[in-house]
């Protein structure tokens, strides 16, 4: 049994020190000395240590932290958590403004607005249960959101028990959780200190803070908390305003922000958005915007929403912040599909809470387009040509630039292969898909996949290990494994290894048409390996057919065929074929399919619409069978287009080229004929 006396002096303990964490965090005005206070702490820790029965949830020792939770659960807020539209210019402030007039019918006169800063934090909703701290979850997607109440816990900015009274059995109280600057730069010194990493910005030191499966380490960061809405019980105060509702929420122990005010029409929204811009850098916290609501209540109920944001509110941004800075040089990066990307390597700048070092470029035409090069001033990537670096010309009177406009190299920063770029695309490709370590792991996915070389047990985790610890290099090496180097790996077991040996010994007997699909060349399908493989029947036969030759096979067009020609050429990918068939890669030999009369052949034809007996595949097949190669749009290179019933645009678009249109019986003769 607990003495009466000691329940009486936890329950003192409790409530005085959390008089003294709102005097200090909410209301910004402590009202003992820091000692105090600590000593205070400590005896109510000191008294439920001894007796743990005295420990209420509503305890501020539980703000240093409970242990670490396995994973976080994911919680369905009683009311979603709206988004906010955005307006960026003073038009679409207008524009609110006037659908706000209009549906609430005011022909005259102006609207109240409350209006804020908009934080740049973390927008967070809290559950209190008969007075009671109880739950605390993230916006999630604005219906679901992660329960993080023990790390909400540890701010002290958030009441455990509300003050006052009146308040609703179940009330969600909706807004920000953020740092200080001064906080943020505090925490970085200490991080620093420690040889830890720095945060970029307050707001991912207060994302990375509350994301903690430890609260022990969230109670160690200074995070703070800022109320502006309440979700579940809102329909139960007894106010008529936004701004009443705000003065609820701070009597009940929440921090609101000082900022607020109400004001009246256009005009004076943008008095406010100009004051606060101007007095944005010397504001406590970040902010990106500010945020405007229909002060009464009453109409805010009448405009309701769209989708996930209220009618009745729209957050006005600032202009994204602007930097300039110098182009140092211009790098290609190789992406896992081999695709090169030029990405401009720049003096680094802070801006926008980052510090930014790279952009990218895009693709070599839009380098081309802005005409980017390096020495060029950029306001982070929009280029300033008036301020580039210039040199005397060969007429002495003209500068010239001193460095050339950019230009893709023709051969792969990476591994040295040749660069392709069909005409008619924006990216450039490495074609080194076998050899280039940028691709490597693709690749070797790939190859090893179901339907390509059917390698069981080789998965993405071990395609990792294995190009990370070197042992494999190109597909090749997959076949030169033993089992001691196997059963090495981490989370490999002998067992396993000698599985995983087995199924790479079996991939060797393969087909052709799996081994075209498993080489990972652009544009060829498992289907487009199959049509491959049997038209041309032997591997010295692909790699001899130039692009008319490929062609030929039906469903190979011109695209496919620069791709499979390019693939080919790079030395690169010649020898880990080479390296794969010495290794014992092999498949039954086939010939090239039988050669019988073939009255299609070198012509294209189109269906359309519902022949009178053929099923579209059946008809594919006759056409194919001929030689024939049926394509899926008709142009100046269609020989025929084979129209049913219910013929549509392909049919008119023949009629419009002049292309040959026939039915199913034209389409029968031409496929005996010989
Ligand atoms: N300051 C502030 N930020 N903020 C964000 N107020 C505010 N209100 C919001 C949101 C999403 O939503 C209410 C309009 C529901």
């Amino acid at each position: 049994m607990l003495d009466s006396a000691i329940e009486q002096r936890a329950a003192w303990l409790r409530a005085e020190i959390e008089r003294h964490n709102h005097a200090y965090y909410v209301l910004d005005a402590p009202t003992i000395p820091d000692a105090e206070y600590d000593r205070l702490f400590r005896e109510l820790q000191a008294l439920e240590a001894e007796f743990p029965a005295l420990r209420t949830p509503d305890s501020p020792t539980l703000r240093v932290g409970a242990p670490p939770l396995k994973e976080f659960t994911s919680v369905t807020h009683g009311v979603p958590m709206l988004s906010l539209n955005n307006a960026f210019e003073e038009a679409e402030v207008r524009a609110f403004d006037a659908r706000v007039r209009e549906g609430i019918e005011l022909a005259n006169g102006e609207v109240d607005y409350a209006v804020e800063p908009k934080f740049d934090g973390l927008a967070i909703s809290l559950t209190y249960r008969h007075g009671l701290f109880v739950r605390g979850a993230t916006r999630g997607d604005g219906a679901t959101g992660e329960e993080v109440t023990a790390n909400l816990r540890t701010i002290r900015a958030i009441p455990l028990r509300l003050a006052g009274e009146g308040w609703p059995e179940t009330l969600e109280v909706r807004g920000e959780v953020l740092m200080l600057k001064a906080e943020f730069e505090r925490l970085n010194t200490r991080q620093r200190e420690k040889g830890e990493k720095e945060f970029a910005n307050p707001r991912n030191a207060a994302a990375g803070s509350l994301r903690q499966l430890d609260s022990r380490i969230t109670a160690g960061r200074p995070l703070t908390f800022f109320a502006y809405g309440v979700g579940l019980g809102a329909g139960s105060l007894k106010v008529a305003t936004q701004d009443e509702v705000m003065q609820v929420l701070a009597a009940w122990g929440f921090p609101v922000t000082a900022e607020r005010r109400v004001v009246r029409g256009i005009a004076g929204l943008m008095d406010y958005f100009a004051e606060i811009g101007v007095r944005r850098k010397s504001l406590p916290f970040d902010i990106d915007g500010v945020v405007y609501k229909v002060n009464r209540l009453a109409w805010q109920d009448q405009l309701g929403f769209v989708s996930r944001a209220p009618r009745w509110a729209v957050a006005h941004k600032f202009p994204a912040e602007e930097a300039i800075t110098q182009v140092l040089s211009i790098d290609v990066q190789v992406g896992r599909t081999g695709a090169m990307t030029p990405v401009a390597r720049l003096q680094p700048v802070f801006v926008g809470g980052v510090t930014v070092t790279n952009a990218t470029l895009h693709n070599e035409d839009e380098v081309r387009r802005k005409d980017v090069r390096v020495g060029d001033t950029v306001i982070v990537v929009a280029v300033m040509p008036e301020q580039r670096p210039m040199r005397p010309g060969r007429d002495l009177f003209e500068l010239e630039p001193l460095h050339p406009p950019f230009a893709l190299p023709t051969v792969c920063p990476e591994c040295g292969s040749a660069v392709e770029k069909p005409a008619d695309e924006a990216i450039a490709r490495c074609t080194g898909g076998l050899y280039c370590p940028a691709q490597r792991k693709q690749a070797l996915w790939h190859f090893a996949s179901r339907r390509a070389m059917d390698i069981e047990g080789l998965g993405d985790k071990l395609i990792e290990q294995l190009v990370d610890t070197g042992l494999v290099h190109s597909p090749a090496d997959l076949y030169r494994l033993d089992l001691a180097t196997l059963a090495g790996l981490e989370r490999m077991g002998e067992k396993s290894a000698q599985n995983l040996l087995a199924a790479i010994e079996a991939s060797k007997k393969s087909s052709f048409a799996r081994f075209i699909y498993a080489l990972g060349i652009r544009n060829v399908g498992e289907t487009t390996a199959r049509d491959l493989a049997r038209h041309l029947g032997t591997l010295d036969k692909l790699i001899a057919a130039d692009e008319a030759a490929l062609q030929e096979v039906p469903e190979v067009g011109p695209v496919v065929a620069a791709s499979v020609v390019a693939f080919l050429k790079e030395p690169h990918n010649r020898s880990v074929i080479d390296a794969l068939l010495a290794a014992g890669v092999h498949w039954p030999e086939s010939e090239p399919e039988a050669a019988g009369p073939r009255p299609l052949a070198g012509k294209t034809l189109v269906l359309t619409g519902t022949l009178p007996t053929l099923k579209r595949d059946e008809a594919k097949a006759l056409i194919e069978a001929a030689g024939g190669k049926v394509a899926g749009s008709v142009s100046k290179n269609t020989d025929y287009v084979v129209a049913g019933e219910e013929a549509g645009s392909k049919l008119e678009k023949a009629q419009e080229l002049g292309v040959a249109v026939i039915d199913e019986g034209q389409l029968r003769a031409l496929l005996t004929e010989n």
